[in-house]
């Protein structure tokens, strides 16, 4: 694919190409798990569909081009993904995550990998200082969120990847918020993208997937040896409707982001509601860096109620078009309530501590009309 096209057109055609034989436009769903052999070892390229499998392959190169990689490792789920790049360290190895991160990802660490030995430092990334004070001998790696999930605050990737590169260790940077519609992390610095593809990169919540992107072969290589040696692989249905999604990332994305800033203002100005967290209000704490490392502030909105529990109980069985669930990205408006769903499993003190309070709730904001969503917002506020 030529390097000099512009996303939205890699978004549709990045390792995609009519077929030779059929000449059909659409990539097709290659199901099977097998490939025929020559002889042993010799073959076209595909031995057995956990190891590489056609569909998964296009996907892989189509995410690669539009986060500005050389190579993509898809997974089974994000979790999967987080998981395999945790399964590149070795007992002893040290992680900093950012303080405020996906409920799984602050399990995974905690509950799978410390016990293995891994040592996990939770900082605020949002202050540099922070995080050079929390290296250590053995850091092997930094992991961030940016926007943050639930709170979106945002981390400086391009100051972390300076960082990661004078102390010789991985910036991990989880795209799932942002997509690599608004911010492009490889080409700032980092060395590795996660993204969680049942979000926005799908965008239809009907496929849980992960994938890795990453331009560092050492690290490509012990993913790829995972990926097949564990296992956790999506199924070729699930790459082929991801693909069919990244077709209308750049489109969705700029409506998500359009219609999430009309909202965020809307909440901001409402008498129920104590707090808005937006990238894009010019009173968000990093709203300068947001301007800086993001195309668009993002479709996600995190509000405080007045009234606590009781308040976002209610408003979380009020709304008609916001439907109460979890997950985030897809065209349809959710709403969440983080304390009791996403992060249960963050302990009730350290949620406490980082600001995850009990009458926080979560927007993912769809694409259906903004009048539409503003109306089902008033009519559950009032
Ligand atoms: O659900 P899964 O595909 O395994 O992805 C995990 C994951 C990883 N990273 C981020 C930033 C995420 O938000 C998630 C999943 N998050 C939700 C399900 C949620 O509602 O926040």
């Amino acid at each position: 694919m030529r390097a000099d096209l512009h996303f939205d057109t890699l978004a549709i055609h990045a390792g995609q190409a009519p077929d030779p034989q059929t000449g059909a436009v659409m990539p097709g769903i290659q199901l099977s798990s097998t490939f025929a052999q020559q002889a042993p070892g010799q073959h076209r390229g595909f031995e057995y569909s956990r190891t590489d499998n056609p569909t998964r392959r296009t996907l892989e190169h189509c995410v690669a081009a539009l986060e500005g990689g050389q190579q993509g490792i898809a997974f089974a789920s994000g979790s999967a993904a987080s998981a395999a790049l945790l399964g590149t360290l070795a007992p002893g190895d040290h992680v900093i995550v950012c303080d405020d991160v996906y409920g799984g990802t602050y399990r995974l660490m905690d509950k799978v990998f410390a016990p293995l030995g891994i040592e996990v430092s939770r900082v605020d990334m949002t202050e540099l200082r922070h995080v050079e004070a929390a290296l250590r001998p053995n850091t092997e790696l930094l992991w961030v969120e940016t926007p943050t999930n639930p709170l979106l605050k945002l981390v400086d990737i391009k100051s972390l990847g300076w960082l990661a590169g004078t102390e010789g260790i991985r910036l991990v940077v989880d795209n799932t918020f942002a997509t690599p519609v608004l911010q492009r992390p490889l080409l700032l610095g980092a060395h590795a993208v996660v993204h969680s593809t049942t979000k926005y990169l799908n965008g239809h919540s009907d496929v849980v997937g992960g994938i890795v992107l990453t331009d560092d072969e050492a690290l490509a290589r012990k993913l790829r040896f995972l990926q097949n040696a564990v296992g956790a692989v999506p199924s070729p249905f699930d790459c082929y409707l991801v693909l069919r999604g990244l077709k209308t990332l750049p489109l969705r994305m700029r409506r998500h982001c359009e219609t999430a800033h009309a909202l965020a203002i809307y909440l901001d100005s409402h008498p129920q509601v104590a707090k808005v967290h937006y990238p894009g209000l010019p009173a968000h704490p990093q709203h300068a860096l947001a301007t800086r490392q993001m195309s668009l502030p993002g479709g996600m909105i995190t509000c405080e109620l007045h009234g606590g529990l009781a308040a976002a109980r209610a408003m979380l069985s009020a709304t008609e078009l916001f439907v109460c669930a979890e997950s985030l990205g897809g065209v349809e408006s959710l709403i969440e309530h983080p304390a009791s769903m996403t992060h249960a499993s963050v302990p009730a003190e350290t949620r406490a501590a980082l600001g995850i309070t009990d009458g926080l709730i979560r927007l993912s904001v769809g694409l259906e009309a903004e009048p539409d969503l503003r109306a089902d917002l008033e009519r559950a506020l009032r």
